[in-house]
């Protein structure tokens, strides 16, 4: 098979606090991010979202770039404290505006819109009131969802209700690197399951309000390599398994989590209520999995509670984010959902690298030969998944832009639109020009 199947969906992603800027603008509400980078040392060069890629101002040419690529679909996420400002209660109607037009335009450019309803910019009037420790958060969330159903769900094919938990949690509330910023074992596993609880009264919601279209949720997936086979390493890597792998998955697909998480938390991790697990388990319209890396494992001392580190090996294609490159991971990534959790509709949600980029174009050029390589890879990956039987229906490069990359800032380039930062100057890289080819000959062109 050369091309790819009728119908596979060709986008890209970007997320609201990374893109967007302008976070107060028009009576939206402070968000967990904006607090965290405005916070001395949280992150890189005190980098923050207050101007980004100044997308809330610049949507429309944005719009039209994406028709310059191509793009099929565009994923991107509603931020909640620009609809809702205090986390909910009053609808800031101003806010929820900013998307109608961007959902119309897209749909008036035919373009598909897809929605993730939380990429990790927590109003912080709710982080206030405990955040996702708090156990009425999982309504405080449908609600927030039902606003936004209310508003696009009649035209907006597909919705996410979360990106990434294991990042929100890992970073957020266990290792402190994330907003918001806490460290600590016993609240994790409870934003965990909140998390989860969350997602499932927003499906709930989806499913009352009888929409037509499609619901699921996204998760980072990786696998896990020992890196020598001491049995350090490998029980090391087991965990790891669980820990990131299956945590998530296991509640959403088979209404339990792993038995391993006991020993990963030990006192810390409490028995949830069977009920829980059935709303957080009921049946999805798909999965998004975004891929970056496999991880090379070893153990760590230092490391608790996994006590697992990550092995880079140097390689002349590793990202500047120190993830290795290895397209043969996204294959065994799909191949593992399928044969765990069986057949169900995918898409890759996010693939894609940082690489070393300069920070202004050359002539209106900017040259990503490794980039480029890593989509070509990756697609090839996709494209022997579907060969041994995966039912993956789309793929959506991370990023449309160059964009905040967090608490790394802007020190990470992952556009396939090239942004300067001083002067927010767009160019199409020479990997936007090849994932434009790509689309257009549906994969034929990779190889
Ligand atoms: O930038 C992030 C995105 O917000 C979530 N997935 C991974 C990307 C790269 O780290």
């Amino acid at each position: 098979m050369k091309t790819f199947p009728e119908g596979f969906l060709w986008g890209a992603a970007t997320s609201a606090y990374q893109i967007e800027g302008s976070p107060l603008a028009d009576g939206a509400g402070s968000n967990i991010w904006h607090r965290f980078t405005h916070s001395p040392g949280r992150s890189v060069n005190g980098d923050t979202g207050d101007v980004a890629c100044d997308h809330y101002r610049r949507w429309e040419s944005d719009v039209e770039l994406m028709k310059e690529l191509g793009l099929q679909s565009y994923r991107f996420s509603l931020a909640w404290a620009r609809i809702l400002p205090e986390g909910r209660g009053r609808v800031n109607q101003k806010g929820l505006d900013f998307y109608r037009r961007l959902v119309d335009r897209l749909l008036e450019r035919g373009i598909k819109p897809n929605i993730t309803l939380y990429h990790w910019d927590l109003p912080t009037a709710l982080d206030d009131r405990g955040g996702w420790l708090n156990p009425d958060i999982d309504e405080w969330f449908a609600d927030y969802a039902q606003v936004a159903f209310d508003a696009f769900a009649d035209r907006v094919p597909m919705w996410a209700t979360l990106n990434e938990p294991w990042v929100a949690v890992d970073g957020g509330y266990l290792h402190g690197v994330h907003a918001p910023g806490h460290a600590n074992l016993f609240e994790a596993p409870i934003a965990a399951h909140r998390l989860l609880l969350a997602h499932g009264a927003a499906v709930e919601r989806y499913r009352a309000g009888g929409w037509k279209h499609q619901i699921g949720i996204v998760v980072n997936l990786e696998p896990k390599d020992p890196a020598s086979d001491s049995p350090e390493d490998v029980a090391a890597t087991s965990r790891a398994h669980t820990y990131f792998n299956e945590q998530y998955c296991d509640a959403l697909f088979l209404g339990r989590y792993p038995d391993g998480m006991r020993e990963i938390y030990g006192d810390a991790w409490p028995e949830w209520p069977a009920a829980d697990l059935a709303r957080i388990s009921a049946p999805l319209d798909f999965l998004g999995i975004n891929y970056y890396t496999r991880a090379l494992t070893r153990f760590d001392a230092g490391r608790a509670p996994v006590f697992d580190a990550r092995v880079s090996p140097d390689h002349p294609a590793r990202m500047t984010t120190g993830w290795e490159f290895h397209p043969e991971g996204l294959t065994r990534t799909l191949l593992w959902v399928k044969e765990r959790y069986g057949d169900m509709p995918m898409y890759v949600t996010e693939n894609g690298g940082a690489y070393p980029d300069p920070p202004t174009a050359t002539n209106g050029r900017v040259d990503d030969p490794l980039r480029v390589e890593c989509y070509r890879q990756n697609l090839l990956a996709c494209r022997s998944a579907l060969e041994q039987g995966v039912d993956l229906r789309g793929f959506f490069a991370w990023s449309l832009m160059d964009n905040l990359e967090w608490s790394a800032g802007f020190s990470q380039r992952f556009g396939l639109v090239h942004v300067d930062f001083a002067t927010q100057q767009r160019t199409i890289k020479a990997s936007g020009e090849f994932y434009r080819e790509a689309i257009r000959t549906h994969g034929a062109s990779l190889a």
